[in-house]
């Protein structure tokens, strides 16, 4: 029997389901008695620093945790859950933490990498753990922003280090106490591997200083993530399907193309080795996906079986129903977390938000970005960008960001614009690319999904000339989409961009290349991949 301290933010779905993967029974924490009587206990942070106190404190939690670590019973934290072990944070000003260890944890100084770090990164061990055992050299998922410093943290404590940009705590473990900055929900394998170990451990009564292992200088690599995008939309007999389009139009002969279940393609793109997995419901933008239950138990279904992110996007956005009754896009973003996704992405919804913010100046604070940023963090934000070019003989034709091409218009125009579209690129609007992200970064998104009409289903490759457009002006981390059509135009956009992740749908539907063949190419063309 495991007890999980779940406060009821986010996406604790996940460990819940992992720990009924590994066949144990999870019981939730009911009172401040449950945290001292637990056998074993998870607490999985979810949250700003600030907001997982505050609910500690309002739950009268706080004493009890402290308690149970003082007592050395066994007790596992996950990602903030590590963080708040510290006196503070960064992240939330002149809240104090539980304090078992000094200092502040802090936000990445790095110039040269994005954050959030999102992804897939190593750790190297400073001790033997029997909760990592056999597990420390696999990739592991990371999501954070802010990290603890290494020099807050003596050799009692020290488990794992890892490098971003700079090397900082990425475990801590004392006696039966352990708390990793990574996900072991969301490492795949690896992770349950891990989350199994903790699960069948045997707590020792007494803490033994274990020896410190040499490290030798050794340094971790974040992975490029490779991501399998699922289209989906109900068809003309009423199921819901995968769907593919051709630059965004997904019939054929007037029928809507079928290339299979949502659940089902989901857990062969993870079993091949997906680094994550994109839902998208392709109709969002006139279906109301709180009504769209089937679209939620996709997700329920898919994270029963699927140990890597999911991120789900469409109709992100408030909503009034026929009765009168008012959804902000919050709700909206909440029933999808609740409901196994670790991310949403917001496609028409961002760019309405960036024309206000541009008309005004102003941040109005009601986006579903910054509302939903504010609640679940910027890592939980991606926005979906659907460009489409627009050609013109020179830049003093528009007041928009353009480029110079290699591939010219259709009248030898030279150069040209990326116009943002809404409603699944029904319509464009006079917001280009390179605005719509770094607006969106500004108003909290964590991630740019950035898609590309033109390339989209094309199988021509990813269009480089836009994804270092927007990836030189912002600082969050860029997701190249559309147009794959082969494992070298995956090493292409990594080799020619400074993008952290690539996106694929096509290819993987139609079982042209499979997700492993992909990272094995990667591989051999010195990629770091998972
Ligand atoms: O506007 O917030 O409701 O979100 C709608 C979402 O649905 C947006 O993310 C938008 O990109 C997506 N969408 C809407 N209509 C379509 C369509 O195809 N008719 N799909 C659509 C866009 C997603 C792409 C695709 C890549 C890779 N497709 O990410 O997966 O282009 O494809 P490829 O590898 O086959 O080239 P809202």
């Amino acid at each position: 029997m495991i007890t999980l301290l779940d406060y009821g933010a986010g996406n604790v779905r996940s460990v819940r389901n992992a720990i009924t993967r590994l066949g144990h029974t999870v019981r939730d924490v009911q009172g401040p008695e449950d945290i001292l009587s637990a056998e074993k206990l998870i607490f999985p942070g979810v949250g700003s620093f600030g907001s997982v106190m505050q609910r500690l404190h309002s739950d009268g939690m706080v004493e009890p945790l402290i308690e149970r670590i003082r007592l050395n019973k066994p007790f596992l934290g996950i990602c903030v859950a590590l963080q708040t072990l510290f006196a503070g944070s960064e992240e939330s000003p002149g809240v104090a933490g539980l304090s078992i260890l000094p200092g502040q944890v802090k936000r990445f100084t790095t110039r040269s990498l994005s954050v959030p770090q999102i992804g897939w990164n190593g750790i190297v061990l400073h001790k033997e753990s029997p909760i990592l055992k056999d597990y420390h050299d696999e990739k592991l998922y990371f999501v954070h922003s802010y990290r603890a410093s290494i020099a807050d943290v003596g050799p009692d404590w020290l488990l794992a280090t890892t490098d971003y940009g700079e090397s900082f705590v990425s475990g801590v473990e004392k006696g039966n106490v352990t708390a990793f900055q990574f996900h072991p929900e969301k490492s795949g394998e690896a992770g349950l591997g891990i989350l199994k170990n903790y699960l069948d451990s045997q707590g020792r009564e007494t803490i033994t200083v274990r020896q410190a292992l040499p490290t030798q200088d050794k340094k971790t690599h974040i992975a490029k993530r490779i991501i399998a995008c699922l289209d989906v939309r109900t068809n003309d007999q009423g199921d819901l399907v995968v769907t593919k389009g051709d630059q965004y139009d997904v019939r054929t002969d007037g029928e809507v193309r079928n290339l299979g279940k949502p659940v089902e393609l989901a857990r062969r793109y993870y079993e091949e080795g997906a680094d994550e997995i994109t839902f998208l419901n392709i109709t969002g933008f006139r279906d109301f996906p709180m009504q769209d239950q089937p679209m939620l138990e996709v997700l329920q279904r898919t994270s029963e079986n699927v140990f890597v992110p999911l991120t789900i996007g469409g109709g992100i956005r408030e909503f009034t129903d026929s009765e009168g009754r008012h959804y902000s896009a919050l709700d909206v973003a909440a029933e999808y977390f609740r409901s196994g996704a670790d991310k949403i992405s917001i496609g028409s919804d961002a760019v309405y938000a960036v024309e206000d913010y541009l008309q005004t100046g102003k941040k109005s604070g009601k986006s579903a970005i910054e509302q939903i940023s504010m609640v679940y963090g910027a890592q939980a934000v991606v926005i979906s960008v659907d460009p489409r070019r627009v050609y013109i003989h020179g830049p003093e034709e528009t007041t928009h960001n353009t480029i110079q091409t290699a591939t010219p218009g259709p009248h030898g125009e030279n150069y040209c614009w990326y116009q943002c579209t809404v409603k699944g690129g029904r319509e464009g609007r006079d917001i280009d690319a390179l605005q719509l992200a770094q607006t969106c970064e500004l108003l909290g998104a964590g991630e740019i999904l950035l898609n590309c009409i033109d390339r989209d289903g094309t199988n021509s490759g990813f269009d480089h000339e836009l994804i270092r457009q927007v990836r030189g002006a912002v600082s969050i981390p860029v997701i190249a989409s559309s147009g794959a059509g082969s494992a070298q135009h995956f090493v292409d956009v990594f080799k020619e961009t400074d993008v952290e992740a690539a996106l694929a749908a096509g290819i993987f539907h139609r079982r042209e290349v499979p997700v492993s063949e992909v990272k094995e190419v990667m591989r051999r063309n010195n990629i770091e991949t998972r």
